[in-house]
């Protein structure tokens, strides 16, 4: 069904029209209904899995929305070997009269508190599975192109200030960020005896390389970003995020990061952070093990090697998985686990993994007065010195579920 729901709403958005909501129901044992409420009208959709037969309804108002667009991408998405078609246009010109209505000023809660303007649209972001799904409301996409590798967008949200989504996922928002980027930089950083090479893989928004460069003492700061359109985007709309992207002590390369760790020198990083999207398009190979072991070669003697590692309830499979695939190569008691609360990330509960060679642990931080006058003169909202220790505090559900 995610697939049919999915394929409806990219119809939707590349005929041009602008996705309200939509609302899908699948029959037991089989078969769809759906509609997608467009603000052009609606596209409806009813199967007959049983007939390989699918019946669609694709209405639009004005000349803004082309429905051939969808129908032939509806086509080549359910790979139909057959499909026929019929246009109508609805309505007579000639008949039509316009009136004039009384229009009562329509405030609501917001715009009546600070006087700002009216906001009458309901369009909702939602990422999904097929059981979950996360919505956020927005004003409209400020930015949409899909790359050599993926569909990168930024929205600009109601509560959450501009997002940007990548495939459909979201990868960051303005007002969230912070969690993640904090949380993903300092553990490691406060935690390794002596940081001065440090390798980003991915991160392409900057919100990393932003937080890294807050530590000084750093001799080298190596991004590899694959896609230049996350870099494009995040300059565009999310400039407190990529504000450090034009940093001269940042190397930014625009390059696949498998292809950089696979021919960078053995013990070339102390610490090496793998800021990806989530293990499916561009990234997945970011998840295997091959890429791992390279990773665990050209770290230092106390390298240490962090990577998002999913969401614990959204994401299960994968994350006992990771776990799994780092102990083999770090080690048993190599390989820790934390967790920090994104509000814009599926579940909310967010998890980071922390794999040292040597004799780095994350639970020996520098001193707590060190820590706590770098993350007051760094501002960070997020990370100090006793939520450092708290976050490998795991609740027993995922303390079981990575052993
Ligand atoms: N589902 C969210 C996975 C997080 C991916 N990385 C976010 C990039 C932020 N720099």
């Amino acid at each position: 069904m995610v697939h049919i729901e999915q394929s409806m709403e990219n119809a939707a958005e590349e005929a041009g029209a602008t996705i309200i909501n939509s609302t899908f129901h699948h029959f037991s044992p089989y078969g769809v209904s759906g509609v997608v409420v467009i603000q052009e009208s609606h596209l409806a959709i009813h199967t007959w899995p049983e007939y390989g037969y699918a019946s669609v309804d694709l209405f639009t108002c004005g000349d803004t929305v082309n429905p051939w667009v969808s129908y032939q991408m509806l086509k080549d998405a359910f790979e139909a070997g057959h499909g026929s078609a019929v246009e109508l246009k609805r309505g007579e010109m000639a008949l039509l009269k316009r009136r004039n209505f009384e229009v009562k000023a329509m405030r609501d809660e917001r715009s009546a508190e600070d006087g700002s303007p009216i906001r009458t649209r309901d369009v909702w972001f939602t990422e999904r599975d097929d059981k979950i799904a996360l919505s956020l409301k927005h004003d409209g996409k400020l930015y949409d192109v899909q790359s050599d590798y993926q569909r990168v967008a930024v929205y600009n949200t109601q509560a959450y200030g501009n997002m940007l989504t990548l495939d459909g996922m979201v990868m960051t928002t303005e007002v969230d960020e912070y969690v993640y980027h904090e949380m993903i930089s300092h553990v490691p950083l406060l935690t390794h005896p002596d940081p001065k090479r440090v390798l980003i893989i991915g991160g392409g928004d900057g919100g990393t390389a932003r937080e890294v460069l807050k530590h000084k003492q750093l001799e080298e700061v190596v991004m590899v970003e694959i896609d230049d359109k996350v870099i494009e985007a995040s300059k565009l709309h999310l400039p407190s995020i990529s504000q450090s992207l034009d940093d001269p002590k940042l190397n930014l390369i625009v390059d696949d990061g498998i292809k950089y760790v696979n021919e960078a020198a053995d013990g070339s990083f102390d610490l090496v952070i793998v800021d990806s999207t989530d293990p499916v398009g561009p990234a997945e190979g970011l998840f295997s093990v091959d890429f791992y072991k390279e990773v665990y070669r050209i770290l230092s003697d106390d390298g240490i090697m962090i990577t998002q590692s999913e969401s614990p309830r959204f994401n299960s499979k994968v994350f006992k998985e990771i776990y799994q695939t780092y102990r083999g190569i770090f080690g048993q008691d190599k390989v820790h686990c934390y967790l920090a609360y994104i509000p814009t990330y599926p579940t909310g509960m967010w998890s980071f993994s922390y794999s040292s060679k040597g004799k780095a642990h994350p639970l020996k931080q520098k001193s707590k007065e060190e820590v706590e006058a770098f993350a007051q003169s760094a501002k960070l909202k997020y990370y100090n010195a006793d939520l450092h220790q708290a976050a490998f505090a795991l609740p027993t559900f995922v303390r079981d579920m990575i052993g």
